[in-house]
């Protein structure tokens, strides 16, 4: 149905069905992007005078689905929904009281729910929270005020890992939101993440897109790297200075210095550069002043369970919401750190194009991924990693998560390909990113499913070349 009209003709669709609620109940997923879309829709919808509850959920499965109340509220699922319009249909919703804000693949049921989607509009770095902000904006075109939080979301779903910066309607969002002075571009920028908080030799350090031969994981070699440049690295009060209040001309003294060392060392320069996306209204050296350490911030509340205190601070609360949101962060750091060493300390077991490592109970399901991305890059840097956490409300089933690197992508590998085959194979259900995904699986079926990822990884970069950038 799909095929003649544009998104903009659902994202109106949409809105206008929206308009003519009393009250709508929105159902959104507990990541930054879900908190980020859920607070544009709350928000856009209140303006419009409609009643707003929220609902948020880890997943929309058989269990979470009950979380949705069986009431005459109108139903507004966002981030998730689109793949799972059958359990929708099995819960008894109707055409008539739902409506889906999604990015994600579709999966048609016997109903035809109104929905705005970009994924099948070929809109593939657009995230829910765009697509919310579309939504939000048609409602009321004054709602261009929620453009950062779009960015939020766009930013927190990696839309802008691949291409080092949002594309397409993603970066007219944030175009649309630096028109307003709310969002600062800045145009080759450094690609490193902490470039409000971290003093920057540590920002450096932590840093391995792409990795610099004596920078990264190497903090004591990124500040000599650093004093050699003979630039100020402390404020007047004797603080670390963060990347982002660097005056320009040293900042590009520092990016060409590590443009030089990255090419010295036969790397590639084109990763070391993208678009950042900065909040000038937000307190200076905070999590809050750049779209990816405001996602942090979002995902560590959701991570947590706390998914709710990620919206309040998407609403403005820069109190309470903000302090406990801090606290969160602090232990999901601690906790993410705590799992890298057990990780690093543990070791890996290597196949020709894996390497896998099983953490039992001792970690929540929800951080394990990310703690798989930051112990590749003190791995090895060929293979992608894969993860496996016991499920604790279920320990008959594992869950799996897999991480690659954007080099691991460019000789053809996709993890969400290898995520869903690999685990309808045994029964299971898979998803995510070509660079991130992951998936349940029995938990009997461990070994044969890890031989079987490796095998379709081999395949992978055999077939190197075809259709990939
Ligand atoms: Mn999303």
């Amino acid at each position: 149905m799909n095929t003649v009209m544009g998104l903009s003709d659902d994202v109106r669709a949409v809105a206008q069905e929206l308009l003519a609620q009393e009250s709508v109940t929105i159902i959104s997923h507990i990541d930054a992007d879900g908190i980020s879309g859920e607070s544009i829709l709350s928000q856009a919808l209140s303006r419009a005078g409609i009643r707003v509850t929220s609902v948020f959920v880890r997943q929309l499965e058989p269990l979470t689905m009950r979380q949705v109340p069986k009431d005459d509220t109108f139903k507004l699922f966002c981030d998730l929904g689109a793949g799972q319009q059958n359990l929708i249909n099995e819960y008894g919703l109707c055409e008539n009281e739902v409506a889906i804000i999604d990015h994600h693949v579709n999966q048609p049921c016997g109903r035809d729910y109104l929905q705005a989607n970009c994924l099948p509009f070929g809109y593939t770095k657009l995230s829910a929270a765009g697509v919310a902000y579309l939504v939000a904006k048609e409602i009321d075109s004054g709602n261009t005020d929620l453009a950062p939080l779009a960015v939020i979301g766009n930013v927190g779903d990696m839309m802008a890992r691949e291409d080092c910066g949002l594309t397409g309607p993603a970066q007219e969002i944030a175009y649309e939101g630096a028109a307003h002075g709310l969002v600062e571009i800045r145009k080759r920028d450094l690609n490193c993440y902490g470039i409000s908080t971290r003093p920057l030799h540590v920002c450096l350090s932590y840093n391995d897109d792409p990795f610099i031969p004596g920078i990264s994981n190497n903090s004591g070699g990124a500040l000599r790297f650093l004093q050699k440049l003979g630039i100020p690295l402390h404020d007047n009060l004797r603080r670390w200075l963060v990347w982002e209040e660097i005056p320009y001309e040293d900042r590009r003294v520092i990016s060409s210095a590590l443009a030089q060392q990255l090419l010295a060392n036969g790397g590639n320069i084109t990763r070391l550069f993208c678009e950042s996306y900065l909040f000038p209204g937000e307190r200076e050296r905070t999590p809050l002043r750049n779209a990816q350490e405001y996602a942090t911030l979002l995902n560590a509340c959701g991570r947590w369970a706390r998914p709710r205190v990620g919206g309040n601070i998407c609403r403005g609360d820069r109190g309470v919401a903000y302090r406990e949101a801090e606290h969160m962060l602090t232990n999901h750091r601690a906790i993410i750190r705590e799992l890298l060493h057990f990780i690093l300390d543990s070791g890996v077991t290597e196949l020709s194009h894996l390497q896998y490592i099983h953490v039992g109970n001792r970690y929540p399901d929800t951080i394990v991924g990310i703690g798989a991305g930051m112990a590749l890059s003190k791995l090895n840097r060929e293979k992608p990693i894969l993860i496996m956490v016991e499920q604790p409300e279920d320990p008959s089933l594992t869950k799996v998560s897999l991480r690659a690197t954007e080099q691991m992508l460019m000789k053809g590998c996709d993890l969400q390909v290898v995520a869903t085959t690999a685990s309808e194979k045994f029964g299971g259900a898979g998803g995510g990113h070509r660079i991130a995904a992951g998936a349940f699986i029995p938990r009997e079926s461990e070994q044969e499913f890890i031989q079987h990822v490796n095998e379709l990884l081999a395949g992978q970069c055999k077939n190197q070349g075809a259709g990939h950038r």
